[in-house]
């Protein structure tokens, strides 16, 4: 397959206003018959030609205005039919079948269990019939569905059903018409045996909507979190942008099979169960903070992404980071505001910036790519949502809000690009954005340096900024960063409020006076740009900083910085065979103050105590070792648990569950500070604590506490940890997603055979390779939740992961290439890993393998 460019982007020769599909579904095959009202693009350069994308199925006939074309007048090939000379202005029809019940590839019109469904982002409506499959064709769509009354007996398609009724042979059938026009990859359709719950909401103005959620039977239970989500993000988009729901009704379904979160299809959203399950005793309090964001997202897209568009895929970030912009403000406004902003900052350090600084670093809006799916990524998204925040902090929230209403009315029915939304932002707000789009077309981390100068009761503070190059851009143009700050005394009050400096030079100063002493700098609050910060504070100002800062975030990077800077150095003496580091006394005294002046917010106190992730530590490094990075974190977490045993015992005696579950931010947070006491103690396997933590599994009403007893037995010998494992898979064997957890459990466990359990795993019975959740469990959680097991010194790891990419690429070359992706970034570890993982993605691109994994692969090779 050729590689796309941005810069070829040509207008399409036909456009189409109403498509009109009928689907006959049989057990052998389906057949496609659709009907496009066509006419030619005044806007097109080249008309001579009709290109319509099909895929994986068998064509038929072809008809324009009521005549069969002749092989002449059309080309057929594996991905397209192409009509010569068509007129201005016609009615085409194409006929052609499927075969769905054979189809697992989760694209087009597939199985999923017993359910038949649609995927058609980015390029799945082309599995389906022949279509110019391209977002910036937008229609009118009417489908018909007729199928199997006892097998199928729920029909479903986008917008409303218009008719329906009983056929011949124990057959039915419906009738949906979507009154909006949309791109192809919003057309959705299911057909199965189905489970609902029903409920209403009712719209600013006044309009009732029919909410329906359909899932497999028996599993209703699990959905009233998601539905009562819905609701919460409904009102919420209208208390907020002011923004309606436009249909009368809004259907959802769960199905097992599916590689991502859920998908925005109008008015009917196909979801990963792992996005709307969830219940007291089969989720935890993140699988309900994830549905809850995940339902929200799918219902903002409804306006920014349906009724607004992206031109081509090179826009995607156009509707995904204003969505996750969108999602991100919601949780906000739901959980805990402060923590929730710090995981979003840690999903930006910890997975964003390796990729931005990886083999695959790309801007948020790409210049190319060979396979569209390898770019749904967390740079388009969560970088993108960044980018959005940026905007939104410089114009403020009000002006924001009526920008985005602007360029949703302005661009309403339109498929549209970046530029367009970033002009849209200029005319409403008055802001100067020349500068600020090179965060669109610019890959990588700006590095921003923080130096100080006190004087004479003066403070100078000077911003700098350097971007390191990327594979496919060497030198960087200088960025329009905001930077958010305040000062502090030594007591840590305020002397200075909160301002925003826009760096937006190599190099600026700005300086502060009247102070009788050097006040205390808290940078980049709430994380107001994408980049990293370079600025090294003392481990005083730090402590100050970790107690009194106003700013969650920053209280908690605080902390954050004091581990890291121990634990760097410790990881740095190790690599020199110098004897490890100890912890700094302060570092200590910082921790009693903190566990002794708590902040009010439980949830932040945990994220406090809980040290830097192994990738976060193998981020301040050049060349990454995962051996003396787990040696130091884990020992810096013994001496922590040693010196604090009392405290922790105190924390999870105070902290324990007293009360029946609810998902709320004071009862999650109470969860929280219990499991991170609960993993201290597992640390230095403290007295009783095995039988403690089996008591708690036995005894909790909740996933979250049972998780957290699991979690502290992970790593143990004690008998507890096997009669719990056991106990818990035969409980939860008929939960498919709860077994996920069960699967996590072990790949990620420290124990030294974790490869051959991982391996014993894939043959279980429990165990399925065709779906994507399971796999994600076992070998997701494996790569990057048992980076020492991964990366074990015999190349077993590496062995396993490339084995398995192998035999999934040709099932499902989406998540084989996003597994392929764990592999690229060999080049930031030491020698002896590095040559581990280059070698099994060596052996790998000897494979005859996808386009999804070939272009991972290759760019994994080149550096
Ligand atoms: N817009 C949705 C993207 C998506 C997707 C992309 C490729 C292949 C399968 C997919 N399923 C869903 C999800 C979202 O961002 O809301
Ligand atoms: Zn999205």
């Amino acid at each position: 397959t050729q590689r796309k460019y941005r810069a070829d982007y040509q207008p399409p020769a036909y456009l189409i206003d109403t498509v009109d599909l009928d689907f006959e579904i049989r057990s052998d095959r389906t057949q496609v018959r659709a009907t496009y009202a066509v006419r030619r693009n005044p806007d097109a350069n080249d008309t001579s030609q009709w290109r319509l994308d099909g895929r994986d199925m068998q064509f038929l006939s072809a008809a324009i205005d009521g005549r069969a074309l002749d092989t002449h007048e059309y080309a057929l090939s594996d991905n397209a039919l192409v009509i010569h000379n068509p007129p201005e202005i016609f009615t085409f029809v194409v006929e052609n079948t499927i075969g769905p019940e054979q189809n697992l590839s989760l694209e087009g019109f597939y199985r999923s269990g017993d359910i038949l469904c649609s995927q058609c982002e980015s390029n799945g409506f082309s599995r389906i019939t022949y279509f110019p499959d391209r977002p910036d064709v937008m229609a009118r769509y009417t489908t018909r569905i007729s199928a199997d009354a006892h097998k199928f007996p729920v029909l479903l398609a986008n917008g409303n059903c218009v008719d329906s009724g009983t056929l011949d042979n124990g057959r039915h059938y419906a009738v949906f018409e979507d009154p909006f026009a949309k791109p192809c990859y919003l057309f959705a359709m299911v057909v199965g045996d189905l489970g609902m719950i029903r409920d209403s909401y009712t719209t600013a103005s006044g309009r009732k909507v029919d909410l329906r959620l359909y899932t497999e039977h028996g599993n209703e239970d699990q959905c009233h979190h998601a539905m009562a989500s819905l609701k919460q993000a409904m009102a919420w988009d209208e208390d907020t942008y002011g923004l309606e729901y436009d249909l009368d009704s809004y259907v959802t379904v769960a199905v097992g099979s599916f590689n991502m979160g859920a998908m925005e299809n109008k008015g009917l959203n196909v979801f990963n169960t792992a996005c709307i399950f969830a219940r007291a005793d089969t989720a935890t309090d993140s699988d309900f903070a994830l549905v809850r964001d995940v339902v929200a997202h799918e219902y903002f897209h409804n306006y920014t992404g349906n009724r607004v568009t992206c031109r081509d895929w090179f826009q995607l970030s156009l509707k995904e980071g204003l969505t996750v912009y969108r999602e991100h403000q919601f949780a906000i406004d739901q959980g805990s505001p402060g923590v929730t902003r710090i995981r979003q900052v840690r999903t930006m350090r910890e997975i964003q910036f390796p990729e931005d600084g990886g083999p695959r670093a790309h801007p948020v809006r790409p210049e190319s790519y060979v396979e569209m799916n390898n770019f749904y990524t967390i740079t388009v998204y969560e970088k993108g949502g960044e980018v959005i925040r940026m905007i939104a902090q410089m114009a403020g929230r009000d002006a924001f809000i009526i920008a985005v209403r602007h360029y949703l009315d302005k661009h309403d029915g339109q498929a549209v690009t970046i530029e367009d939304f970033v002009v849209a932002m200029e005319e409403s707000t008055g802001l100067d954005l020349a500068q600020f789009r090179h965060w669109y077309a610019q890959a990588g981390t700006p590095r921003v340096r923080v130096a100080t100068d006190f004087e004479d009761g003066r403070l100078q503070l000077t911003l700098s900024q350097h971007t390191p190059a990327t594979p496919d851009q060497n030198d960087k143009p200088l960025f329009d960063i905001p930077v958010e700050i305040a000062l502090f005394d030594a007591e840590g009050a305020p002397v200075r409020e909160a301002e925003v400096l826009r760096l937006n030079s190599a190099e600026q100063s700005w300086t502060f006076d009247g102070f009788d002493a050097e006040p205390t700098v808290s940078a980049l609050r709430g994380f107001t740009a994408p980049v990293r910060l370079e600025y090294e504070q003392s481990d005083e100002a730090l402590a100050r900083l970790m107690a009194h800062d106003s700013d969650p975030v920053c209280r908690w990077d605080a902390a954050q910085a004091l581990y890291l800077k121990t634990l760097v150095a410790d990881v740095s003496a190790r690599r020199e065979g110098n004897a490890p580091v100890a912890a700094p006394e302060l570092l200590f005294e910082a921790i009693e103050t903190l566990l002794d002046n708590p902040p009010a917010d439980r949830e932040l106190l945990a994220e406090m105590l809980t040290l830097p992730s192994e990738a976060m530590l193998g981020e301040q490094f050049d060349a990454v070792d995962i051996f003396a990075i787990d040696a130091a974190r884990r020992e810096l977490k013994e001496a922590i648990a040693t010196r604090f045993a009392k405290r922790f015992q105190a924390l999870a005696d105070t902290h324990a569950a007293s009360s029946a579950y609810i998902f709320d931010v004071a009862e999650a947070g109470r969860r929280r500070v219990f499991a991170v006491a609960l993993d201290y103690l597992a640390t230095i396997e403290a007295p009783g604590l095995a039988a403690r933590a089996a008591a708690v599994y036995d005894g909790a009403d909740n996933m979250t506490d049972r998780m957290a007893a699991l979690d502290a037995l992970r790593d143990l010998n004690a008998p507890e940890r096997q009669r719990v494992l056991d106990d818990f898979a035969q409980t939860w064997a008929d939960y498919p997603l709860v077994m996920d957890k069960w699967l996590r459990l072990q790949a990620t466990t420290r124990r030294d055979d974790s490869v051959e359990r991982v391996r014993e795993l894939l043959a279980d019975a429990r165990f399925d390779f065709t779906n994507p959740n399971r796999i994600r469990a076992l070998l997701g959680g494996f790569v990057r939740g048992n980076r020492v097991g991964f990366h074990r010194a015999d190349g077993a790891g590496y062995a396993l992961i490339a084995d398995e990419i192998l035999r999934l690429d040709s099932l499902n070359p989406q998540l084989a290439a996003a597994l392929a992706g764990m592999l690229t970034n060999w080049a930031r570890h030491v020698p002896a890993q590095a040559d581990g993982m280059r070698a099994a993605l060596a052996r790998i691109a000897e494979a005859e393998l996808s386009d999804n994994t070939r272009e991972i692969v290759a760019a994994g090779l080149e550096q």
